[in-house]
């Protein structure tokens, strides 16, 4: 139950209400550092109606609370999670190694290496253990798949994503039109 999108101090601080109803998306991340770059993601999911939450689950600093909550995320509403992190970022493939639900990897550009660090962590899994690695700091495309994920036995969510789709192409022309002008 204390993982079922109870409001979420961090989230509510930086400006983002975070769905609270049995949350489908858990986003998980390193630090409230990693709070700006996962803005853009998170209000995406707002738009498409997705219910989220989001926590603080360092795989360092926390690494018994990233554990109790990445093996008690599948009796929840969750089916998928984001998990978020610089550096040597160990969060989304320790989740992984606790949960059958899939989990997408946001590397956060948080050290001198520039995200590269932790991009390779999450891509360089061991066999057997996936985590769904997106690129540095896009959040956006961190939730989009997540949506994907869920969409995919889920007609509603697909014509969700299907009509934000088509918006962001209705837009692409408006501005190829403008260029004539
Ligand atoms: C990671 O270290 C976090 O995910 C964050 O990206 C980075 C820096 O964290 P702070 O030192 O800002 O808390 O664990």
């Amino acid at each position: 139950d204390e993982l079922k999108g109870k409001p979420n101090s961090t989230a509510s601080a930086s400006q983002i209400q975070a769905a609270t109803e049995d949350p489908l998306v858990a986003i998980i991340m390193g630090s409230d550092s990693d709070l700006p770059v996962l803005k853009a993601g998170l209000e995406l999911l707002q738009t498409l109606g997705i219910p989220f939450t989001t926590r603080i689950t360092s795989a360092h600093r926390t690494p018994d609370w990233l554990r109790e909550f990445s093996k008690a995320a599948e009796s929840t509403s969750v089916r998928v999670i984001v998990g978020a992190a610089g550096g040597a970022a160990h969060l989304p493939g320790m989740c992984a190694s606790w949960t059958t639900l899939p989990v997408v990897g946001l590397p956060i550009k948080a050290t001198h290496l520039d995200g590269v660090d932790s991009l390779l962590s999450m891509t360089q899994m061991p066999r057997g253990e996936p985590v769904a690695t997106v690129g540095i700091n896009n959040s956006t495309n961190a939730v989009l798949l997540a949506v994907r994920i869920l969409g995919a036995t889920d007609l509603d969510i697909r014509n969700r994503l299907r009509a934000w789709m088509e918006g962001n192409e209705k837009e692409v022309l408006r501005k190829d039109q403008k260029l004539l002008e």
